[in-house]
Formats: C-alpha cells, sequence, structure tokens
C-alpha cells in the first residue's frame, strides 16, 4: 500500500493508493483526507481536479455554505475515482470595500481556515497549489450554472447543454488564442480556459456526479455559479461534517480568544468550551458548553437596512439586549456588527449602564487578515458568549449559530434573533437547526 504524499503533474505513479486521515500528515498533500476511513482504489487513476466559483454578489458566508455542497460532491466522486477540490481563492467581494486594506485578492483558504482539517472531510488544494501541479495554467472545460429560461412547472433533477442566458457571464472568448478568458480569482493574466459551455441546472450537488464521471473526461473541471447546486441534504451527518470540517485558522481563534479572555474574562477552561484540534473527536452534548459572562450579539446593518425585513431601530435593539442583559444578570456585551462608527456609539449611549465592546483590531491585524478574518474573530467571540442573539436571515448570524452547536450550547440560548419595533420584543425565533453526528 503506498501513501501519495506529493502530487506532481497529473502523475501518480503508485499502483495503489490510499486515503487515510490517519497517515502521515503533510500540508503538501490533498489525500489527508478521510474522515478515519480509508479509500482504496483498486487502480492508478490521476486525480481529477473540480473547481468552483459562486456568483459574484454572494458573500462570504453563503460561500461558506457553497463550499458544504461542493466539498460533499467530491467526496461522493471519490468513492469511483480520486477528485480533488481545488480552493477558489477569496477576493472581489461586494462587501469587503475597506479602502485602508488593500489586496483583498487571491487570499488563500488557509488565512481564515485550517486547511488540514478541511482535508479530513474531502481532499482539497488551494488554487496555487494546483497552478504548480498543472502543466499550464489552463482550466479544461468550464460549465456555467444557468436557470432554465423557460421557468419549469415541477420540480425535478435535470440538466442540459443551452445556449447562455445572459451575455454577461464574464467570460469571453479570446480569438487570438482560441481559449477563454475571465478573471479567475485574480489570475486573470495567467490562467485561461480550453471550453466554456453555459449548462441549465436544476439539482442537487451529486446530481453532477454522473455526468463528471461519465459525460467529461476533463482532467480539470469547474463549476460556474455553483451556488445554483442545492445540498444533497441539509442538516444530516454529512452536512455537519462538512461543517464541522471548517475550522477556523489557529491564528484567528487565539486572536479572538486573546480578546476574551482579556474584556469578557472568558477562556475554555471556565466556560466549557474547549475546542478539539480534531474535529472528528469533537462531539458535544447540547447544554454542555456555558459561555462566557457576556452576551454576543450580531447586529447586520449597511445593506441589510434597505433589504431585511426585521431590522431593528438602534434603540429597539438597545431595549431588547438590555432586557437580556438584565434576565441573565450579565453586565456586558460583545456586539459584532458591520455598523458604521456613528452608529455604534449610538447603540453604546443606549446601553451605557452596562459594559459595551467590540472587537477593534490593529492596522495590523486589518492590513494581514482582512475583511474575512475580522468577520471570523467576531464570530468567533460571539460564539463564545452565554446567550447569542443575531439578525433575521442573516447568513452571519447563522454560521455563528452553528459554530455555537459544534461547541455544545443549549439551543435555547444560540437561536435567537432581534425583533423588529413593531414585533416589540416577542417575535417568531430563528429556526433551530441543530447539529447531528
Ligand atoms: N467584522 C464584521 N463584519 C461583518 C459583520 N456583519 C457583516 N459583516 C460584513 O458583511 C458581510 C456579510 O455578508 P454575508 O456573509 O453575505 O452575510 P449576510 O449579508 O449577513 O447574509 P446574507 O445576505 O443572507 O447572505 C461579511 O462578509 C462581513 O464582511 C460583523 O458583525 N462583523
Ligand atoms: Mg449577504
Amino acid at each position: 500500500m503506498t501513501t501519495v504524499r506529493h502530487l506532481s503533474g497529473y502523475l501518480f505513479l503508485s499502483a495503489l493508493f490510499i486515503i487515510d486521515a490517519y497517515c502521515g500528515v503533510n500540508e503538501d498533500t490533498a489525500f489527508d483526507a478521510g474522515n478515519g476511513v480509508s479509500m482504496t482504489f483498486a487502480e492508478a487513476k490521476a486525480p481529477r481536479f473540480l473547481l468552483y466559483n459562486v456568483n459574484y454578489g454572494e458573500g462570504f458566508n453563503l460561500r461558506r455554505d457553497v463550499y458544504m455542497r461542493i466539498a460533499n460532491l467530491v467526496r461522493v466522486l471519490n468513492e469511483e475515482e480520486p477528485w480533488i477540490l481545488v480552493l477558489p481563492p477569496w477576493g472581489r467581494l461586494y462587501h469587503w470595500q475597506s479602502k485602508d486594506i488593500k489586496n483583498q485578492n487571491r487570499i488563500r483558504w488557509s488565512l481564515f481556515f485550517d486547511v488540514y482539517s478541511l482535508k479530513k472531510f474531502a481532499p482539497v488544494v488551494e488554487f496555487e497549489e494546483f497552478l504548480t501541479m498543472s502543466k499550464e495554467p489552463v482550466i479544461d472545460e468550464v460549465y456555467y450554472l444557468q436557470n432554465y429560461k423557460e421557468g419549469w412547472t415541477e420540480w425535478e433533477e435535470k440538466m442540459d447543454f443551452r445556449p447562455c442566458n445572459e451575455n454577461n457571464h464574464y467570460y469571453w472568448k479570446n480569438f487570438e488564442t482560441g481559449k477563454w478568458d475571465s478573471w479567475f480569482f485574480g489570475y486573470e493574466d495567467q490562467v485561461t480556459a480550453s471550453k466554456f459551455q453555459c449548462v441549465s441546472f436544476m439539482g442537487h450537488a451529486s446530481f453532477l456526479k454522473p455526468f463528471l464521471l461519465k459525460n467529461t473526461t476533463a482532467r480539470s473541471v469547474m463549476i460556474e455559479r455553483a451556488e445554483t447546486v442545492l445540498h444533497d441534504q441539509f442538516g444530516n451527518s454529512e452536512y455537519w461534517q462538512a461543517r464541522r470540517s471548517m475550522v477556523f485558522s489557529t491564528t484567528l481563534r487565539d486572536i479572538g480568544n486573546e480578546f476574551r479572555a482579556k474584556y469578557l474574562d472568558s477562556t475554555d477552561e471556565k466556560d466549557n468550551t474547549i475546542f478539539e484540534e480534531d474535529w472528528t473527536k469533537m462531539k458535544r452534548k447540547h447544554g454542555e458548553a456555558k459561555g462566557g459572562q457576556y452576551i454576543g450579539v450580531h447586529l447586520r446593518r449597511k445593506d441589510f437596512l434597505r433589504t431585511s425585513r426585521h431590522l431593528p431601530s438602534l434603540k429597539h435593539a438597545a431595549k431588547q439586549i438590555e432586557k437580556l442583559l438584565i434576565k441573565y444578570n450579565l453586565s456586558k456585551v460583545f456586539i459584532a456588527t458591520d455598523a458604521p462608527r456613528d452608529e455604534f456609539e449610538e447603540l453604546s449611549e443606549y446601553l451605557s449602564d452596562f459594559e459595551v465592546l467590540a472587537f477593534n483590531p490593529t492596522s495590523e491585524v486589518r492590513e494581514e487578515y482582512k475583511e474575512g478574518g475580522l468577520a471570523i474573530i467576531d464570530q468567533w467571540i460571539c460564539a463564545h458568549a452565554r446567550y447569542f442573539i443575531g439578525t433575521e436571515e442573516s447568513t452571519f448570524s447563522f454560521r455563528i449559530q452553528e459554530e455555537r452547536e459544534i461547541l455544545g450550547f443549549d439551543p435555547e440560548m444560540t437561536f435567537n434573533r432581534l425583533c423588529d419595533d413593531k414585533e416589540k420584543f416577542d417575535c417568531e425565533k430563528s429556526s433551530k437547526w441543530t447539529i447531528t453526528y
């Protein structure tokens, strides 16, 4: 039995290889995967690469959800033959507009996530590694998912090659080279694609499996607009394994933990929130985690002021927070928000009897970890609060709720949302998407 540790070119010389979570750790290999399950392939087969991209307008936290759908697809593909998921570099996100933070482009996943933990769920490599492994910086085939133009009467899984519904799909044919150019995560000056095809699609992630196995032999395939595919199963054990594998990078967790210890008197030992480095071994029961002596609030503002149905005014948000602080006999509240400074100060003034905290990064931390990293630090601190309350329909809030499920909080202390002014104090709670193992 041979364990593949190095990928060079597209060639695998071993006659047999194994994907095993617990074989030697090597940061360079995609095959630390398997979640403890060994997968053995009868024949040597060069691995194929699955790339994906998400619609420009989608935010950081929905993109994290799309990753889970595609990671699951790669897992089921690996039941048949070796496939590696290429992690799409982060960048050019609609919300990441801070002028003082440069180069929010070509960001590796390792800045935000612990890639070794990801590999315990599915074989993954960073885009740059994929480029190094490729003989040429060419993606063989791009499939651009789109709706059925004629609409549909009954939902059924189907896909069909179709002309593109829209012309502004960000791919254009270069008539000199015969290849397709695009933004390619900020690598537009290096990378091209050989083939581009629009596909009308309706279905779950695994519905792509037979197509990828039988209808194309391309070495590298990119799924564009991957948010079109649905989760194979929302909320089942596979879903949660994918979610649990998305462990934040150690550095970001450390920054969050330092803040908790320094300003919130919150440590894992005191709060029963000790985090296992190996997520496959972490199985908490509801109510085991106690959390720090503070309330965590995610207050989404900015574009939600226009688009959200149930956003409270700052004054009404403060009233709800005050009530909770009194109810749980706490004096500190941690606010995660995208609100501008003056809005945060207004909110703090309404809560002047209490200690209102926010994470204020140094310019070095801002520069290094960028808006994605700052979002994660805020999420991590909220995830450790005694009680959490978020903003209705914000995926940013959902990701915090999931993190708290992983840590083992009582769902009553997690699935809460701020009510709008008309709803007063008694509105419908967030749906409880509890963890399963
Ligand atoms: N640091 C920080 N950033 C935030 C906070 N809330 C929102 N943001 C920023 O705004 C973005 C939120 O966008 P999404 O990830 O799409 O989440 P959402 O807009 O709340 O939810 P959906 O529109 O439903 O997807 C994040 O990526 C952050 O950059 C917060 O509390 N702290
Ligand atoms: Mg959004």
